[in-house]
Order: C-alpha cells, then structure tokens, then sequence
C-alpha cells in the first residue's frame, strides 16, 4: 500500500440519502452479528444506528487505515454495551473487516460483547458506566495541551446520566471551556430496570447539561437534517462544550423488536431472525 493510501481520511458527506444508506447498512451488520449469539443488545446497535452514521460518516475525521493517527477525531463509547453499534460502525467506515464481523462473540475474537480498547477503532474500554465523560475531557484536555485541533465525540446514554461521575465531569468541561468536546446522550427512555424516568428520573436532560454550561440541542436522533444542523450549530458555537440529546427508539428498524417492551437486552429465537431481516429490508 501507497503512503498516500495509508493516510487516506475517511469520506464525509452531508448527503442525508448517503447517510441513511449507511446506517441501513449497519443495521445490517447488526442483525448479521446479533444473530450469531442469538441474544444481546441488539436493540441498542439498531437505536443508535443513524446517530453513529451521522457521526462517522459526517464528522468525525479519522483514516481507516491508520486507526491510530494522532491527529484523529476520537469517538469514544462510554456505553460499552452499545459494542455491537460501533462495530457496525467501524466496519462501514472500514477501520475493521466486515467479514471480521462473523467472530462477534467467538472465544478470541476482538468483537467482545462489551468493546475493549485493545480493539482497533475503540478508544476506551467501555462497560463500567460513568467514566466515558471523564476520560472523554482528558482526552480534549490532551488534545488542547498538544495544540491539536481534533476533537472528542462521547456518547452516552439516559442510564448513564444517573452516574455521578458524569455530573463532575460536565462541570470539568465547563470549567475548562472544551469546546472540542461533544457529548451525545442517547435517550432511548430504557436502563437495564425499566425505564429512567421509574428507576431515578433524569430529566429534563436539556435543561441539566444546559445549567452544568454546557452549550446544548435535543433533536430526534433518527433524523439526519436535524443532527446535521446540530453539528453545524455546534461549530458556530465557541467557548463551551456541547451536548446534544438524541430520542431514538430501541431497535429501530426491525418492527418486532421495537415493539418489545424491554428491550435492554433481548433473546431471539432462532425462527425470528427471517421476519427481522425482512422487516429490516421493508423499513424505511
Ligand atoms: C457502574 C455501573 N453500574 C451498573 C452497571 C450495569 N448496567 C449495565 S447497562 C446498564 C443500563 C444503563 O442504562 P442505559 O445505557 O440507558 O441502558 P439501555 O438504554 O441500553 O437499556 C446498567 C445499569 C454498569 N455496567 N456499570
Ligand atoms: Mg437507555
């Protein structure tokens, strides 16, 4: 391979029919793995599918073939348990093989349920919630300290607003005007008991990360005009770090599974997969 190849940025677009075929496309690569365990947060890979392709394929600037490049955007997963989505993710961006993604889950395989940061593409080891914010604005300290322009998107979730730690990481953020930082928080109205809102409310969310000072949008994290003008919303915005509330909904795209009432982390018997697949190829 050329050295020019090696460094070859990853394609940006802000075409929102490019996008959505991304996202459909890693939508595939969800069922493909899920379907292999049988089992697993499945709901979550589907949910977060379009704000990973908005993310990836319109913002974050990276090189597939050089995953380490320090220059890079980072994209941090705090929810290690959305390990399915950004494996998805990585694949159509091709930082990882798609064809690796048939060892989810095998004994020795990179794609562990939960990401390790030992995975190429995967900044930190995800799983024990509360600390992706935490590294996230080390991280843009880092980045700051070294005079790089790049920037760090975290994505979090409505369960993970519960966590204290990321409360005092918010504040570090303000208090530090990072306005290299970008903090998604996937509301998808779900944790592993239920839904927030009966297990500890946390809303309103805008209005929290807005008082913390954080420079802060709530758009439906299924519509790419939207989250595309909050991408732009944010570079017209210096001065703080940035959130953006995404609502989406649990298994997106597969009927049977978005219907489900907990959806935290699913079985799927072995004759479901056909309808899922084609109610996948069906949506829209
Ligand atoms: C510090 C910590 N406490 C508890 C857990 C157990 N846990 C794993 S996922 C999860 C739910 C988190 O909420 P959210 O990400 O919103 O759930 P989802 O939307 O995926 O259902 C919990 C409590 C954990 N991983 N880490
Ligand atoms: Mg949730």
């Amino acid at each position: 391979m050329s050295a020019t190849a090696i460094s070859a940025p990853l394609r940006l677009t802000r075409d929102t029919t490019a996008l959505r075929a991304h996202a459909k496309s890693m939508r595939r690569h969800v069922l493909r793995m899920a379907e292999i365990v049988g089992q697993g947060y499945v709901g979550q890979g589907l949910g977060i599918a379009d704000v990973l392709a908005a993310v990836y394929f319109s913002e974050l600037h990276t090189r597939p073939a050089e995953p380490t490049w320090p220059g890079r955007d980072r994209f941090v997963l705090s929810i290690g348990h959305y390990a399915i989505g950004l494996y998805a993710a990585l694949a159509e961006a091709g930082i990882i093989p798609v064809e690796e993604l048939s060892t989810y889950g095998a004994d020795g395989s990179r794609l562990e349920m939960s990401a390790p940061e030992t995975t190429t593409g995967v900044e930190m080891t995800g799983g024990s919630l509360g600390h992706g914010l935490t590294q996230s604005v080390g991280m843009a300290l880092g980045l700051r300290l070294q005079g790089k322009d790049a920037r760090v998107f975290n994505l979090l979730s409505d369960g993970e607003c519960q966590e204290g730690s990321t409360w005092e990481a918010a504040l570090a953020g303000a208090h530090h005007k990072l306005d290299h930082l970008i903090a998604i928080i996937d509301c998808n109205n779900q944790q592993a008991d239920g839904a927030p809102s009966k297990v500890m409310g946390i809303e309103p969310l805008h209005e929290k990360w807005a008082a913390f000072g954080w420079h802060t949008q709530r758009v439906s994290g299924h519509d790419f005009p939207a989250l595309l003008a909050a991408f732009a919303q944010i570079r017209a915005t210096p001065g703080k770090p940035h959130a953006i509330v995404v609502d989406t909904l649990m298994g997106k795209g597969v009927k049977a599974f978005e219907d489900r009432e907990k959806n935290h982390f699913i079985r799927v018997a072995p004759e479901e997969w056909t309808l899922a697949n084609r109610q996948l190829e069906e949506s829209a």
